[in-house]
């Protein structure tokens, strides 16, 4: 039997975001986000036409939810501030009743010996910023950045740990190019001045809790996926991984930690025409304002290929430069389509070490969505997911040697505790300790994998 032990203070908790968890709870005068608008528009975008309303309920279910996370090892948690739940309009109006929400969840987590993680950015751009272009336009960045100070003013005595964004490519990526995510927009040169706007807004809040005096520390969570080519051998497979590298993982990690953007990634852009509208002193405010530590959500790779004809597309496309393969034999999680491959962390953990100057990171997602788990619910009524413990423990043998190996990783967060909503995928996969059954929000329930992460947690260890 191997035991695996992480060093003391080690975080092990979970994440969720605002939208996800509380409901559209309007109530307190919390304002529309493009959550809500697209649903009133298109119910049926939605997995089974369940939206945003209520989610896991957590705006009135918090104080059982979070003493439900503390019994299931939950030492630390990261979740958003909806920002049309705390600013009422674009003249920055403050709504009270959001922050007080937010103080009563913050302090519930305190209390339960929970450390709380706050993110400023999880997809939930206010409508009443979308409709003046949300991202595209200058003015939305300003707005974040003034979002950012109250929140920093009402809560930072509280909270020591920041985020910035949540997973920023998303935004141009599933926004601006592939049709997944509202504005529902397929144009390669306003994804590009979307993701540079959403940097700089990223930069002008850590600018901006720094200007503050704030003594925690401040940083950005991305979705990094370690990127293959199917023939190391090949000189067109080599440069197709690299230009999805430069798309995916370095356009928001070189600026946000090294405080400058690729040359390369900079190049292509020009090639193509879509080197967003920026000015000198804004790229000055990036270079000045790298963040304190890194978040990394991992869930699978992205495998690549040269490609083998052009693409034709009306407009620039990153899919010109590559495509994707699916390797014979490779595991997969067959409800989400993602492939597993646990040693993806282990290659982040190496690369950061390597190439980012091993600075401080976390995971700050990794999970496993599973469709229809009632099929797992024994007698008793538990769902029985043997293969949730079996998916964190292959990930985290590989955390562990990336660790001995002198990866900078000081912690370990599960997307979800409890089962949540997940954009347009709604219901569909259950990630948590925790059932949420969606007809009865108040009777949570344990999973089986619920007391195996506690252990875990107290312990600060497992064994094979
Ligand atoms: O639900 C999402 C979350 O919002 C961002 N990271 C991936 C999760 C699972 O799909």
């Amino acid at each position: 039997m191997k035991e695996y032990q992480f060093k003391e203070g080690f975080l092990w908790g979970g994440a969720c975001s605002a939208v996800q968890c509380e409901g559209r709870s309007p109530e307190d005068g919390k304002q529309d986000n493009i959550w809500d608008q697209w649903y009133r528009e298109d119910p049926g975008a939605f997995y089974q036409g369940v939206g945003p309303e209520v989610t896991s309920d957590f705006y009135h279910n918090y104080e059982q939810l979070i003493k439900m996370m503390r019994e299931c090892g939950i030492t630390s948690f990261r979740t958003s501030l909806q920002w049309a739940r705390i600013i009422s309009d674009r003249d920055g109006t403050v709504n009270r009743k959001g922050i007080g929400f937010y103080h009563r969840v913050i302090d519930a987590l305190l209390d339960n010996g929970i450390e709380p993680i706050l993110c400023l950015n999880h997809f939930d751009m206010p409508m009443y910023w979308m409709e003046k272009g949300g991202f595209e336009c200058r003015e939305t960045v300003d707005a974040f950045a003034a979002f950012a100070r109250v929140c920093y003013g009402e809560f930072s005595g509280k909270v020591r740990r920041w985020v910035t964004f949540n997973e920023p490519v998303i935004t141009p990526e599933q926004g601006y190019l592939y049709l997944h995510h509202y504005p529902l927009v397929q144009d390669g040169r306003r994804a590009a001045q979307v993701a540079y706007y959403i940097q700089l807004a990223s930069s002008m809040a850590v600018e901006a809790y720094r200007q503050m005096g704030c003594s925690g520390q401040i940083g950005i969570v991305l979705n990094l996926t370690p990127t293959y080519c199917r023939n190391p051998e090949d000189e067109r497979d080599r440069k197709a991984a690299y230009a999805a590298d430069l798309f995916f993982n370095r356009s928001f990690l070189d600026p946000s930690v090294k405080g400058e953007y690729p040359a390369d990634l900079v190049r292509i852009l020009e090639e193509n025409q879509a080197v967003p509208v920026h000015m000198e002193q804004e790229l000055e405010t990036i270079r000045r304002n790298t963040v304190d530590y890194l978040g990394v959500n991992y869930y699978h790779p992205r495998r690549v290929v040269h490609r083998s004809r052009p693409l034709e597309s009306g407009t620039f496309m990153p899919d010109r430069y590559f495509e994707y393969y699916t390797p014979e034999n490779c595991r997969m999680n067959k409800s989400r389509g993602w492939e597993i491959y646990e040693k993806g962390l282990y290659d982040i953990g190496v690369n950061i070490r390597d190439h980012y100057g091993n600075i401080p990171w976390m995971v700050t997602e990794n999970g496993m969505g599973v469709q229809d788990e009632e099929q797992f619910l024994n007698e008793e009524g538990m769902v029985e997911d043997g293969y949730r413990v079996e998916f964190i423990k292959d990930h985290l043998r590989w955390l562990h040697k990336a660790i001995e190996e002198g990866c900078n990783c000081f912690g370990y967060h599960m997307w979800c505790p409890f089962d949540s909503w997940s954009w347009s995928n709604a219901y569909k996969n259950r990630y948590g300790f925790i059932r949420i059954d969606i007809n009865d929000h108040a009777r949570p329930s344990f999973k089986r994998s619920a007391a195996w992460f506690r252990r875990v947690s107290d312990g600060n260890r497992f064994t094979d």
